[in-house]
């Protein structure tokens, strides 16, 4: 069961992970229709009916591929020019971290994250023209206690659409958008925990801490993803990001500015 109901009807269940294996599980099994597991890094705490992460700096070097679970790619997962919805239950003590994201900044056709800084949760999507919106909830969320997020990128609503996340079941906060994001589809994986291409020197790996119950992804694309195939180019590799310059925000190295409340520059 979902926390909280979906606000259109258009969407339907990419993927759905309950994260309920066993102890020492190296697959993390879909329960939605489209078959989308995940391989699970070994860093991972995995039993009791959830994932758990340790606790880590954000500096720590090197780079542990092992602390990320890793889905591959598939069209129901990119929103392209349609609505998306990504819903999680967790907990965490931790005020910093990607939580799932699908590309990063350096992917040219778009990205989408959900992530944590300084404990306020939010998301991101980046479009094909690199246009960026976000929206980061007002309720700090790494309390150590259970919360059911869900960000929403609603594009019926209104004009150009709007970006809303909500925190066990209550709208947390709204950014309608003022101007129009265009398709979001990448040929690179989504990832749990972390990103997949840093090196914690150029590129930070934004790793996060705290525990996992389910994660689950509705799309517009989901409904017919063999209709939605992907229709971007296949020049984005995983490991062809450009070092991630900052342009103006960036959103995990400044959390809780005033800035990360609403649109940033930077998707990484
Ligand atoms: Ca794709
Ligand atoms: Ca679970």
């Amino acid at each position: 069961m979902s926390g909280t109901p979906s606000a259109s009807a258009d969407l339907a269940v990419a993927a759905r992970w309950e994260m309920d294996e066993s102890v020492g599980a190296a697959v993390m099994a879909d329960a939605g229709p489209n078959g989308l597991d995940g391989a699970v890094g070994d860093e991972i705490d995995v039993g009791g009916g959830s994932f758990r992460w340790s606790t880590i700096n954000w500096f720590t070097h090197p780079a542990t591929v092992e602390r990320i679970v890793v889905v591959d790619d598939h069209p129901a997962l990119d929103p392209g020019l349609g609505s998306f919805e990504i819903e999680l239950r967790y907990r965490s003590d931790g005020n910093y971290g990607n939580i799932v994201q699908k590309g990063q900044n350096g992917n040219p056709t778009g990205a989408w994250k959900f992530e944590q800084p300084w404990g306020f949760p939010g998301c991101a999507f980046k479009d094909a023209d690199g246009v960026l919106k976000g929206v980061t909830g007002r309720t700090q969320t790494w309390d150590g206690e259970w919360h059911v997020i869900r960000c929403e990128l609603d594009r019926d609503f209104g004009e150009f659409g709007r970006l809303r996340v909500f925190v066990d079941g209550e709208v947390d906060q709204v950014n309608v958008l003022n101007e129009p994001l265009g398709p979001i589809a990448n040929d690179v994986p989504m990832v749990i925990g972390g990103k997949i291409n840093c090196d914690q020197i150029v590129i930070t790996c934004d790793y996060f801490w705290g525990e996992i119950d389910y994660i689950e992804v509705r799309s517009e694309s989901s409904i017919a993803t063999t209709l939605t195939s992907t229709t971007t180019t296949t020049t984005t590799t995983v490991a062809s990001e450009p070092p991630s310059v900052v342009s103006g925000i960036d959103d995990t190295a400044t959390p809780g500015s005033a800035a990360t409340r609403g649109d940033r520059t930077v998707l990484d």
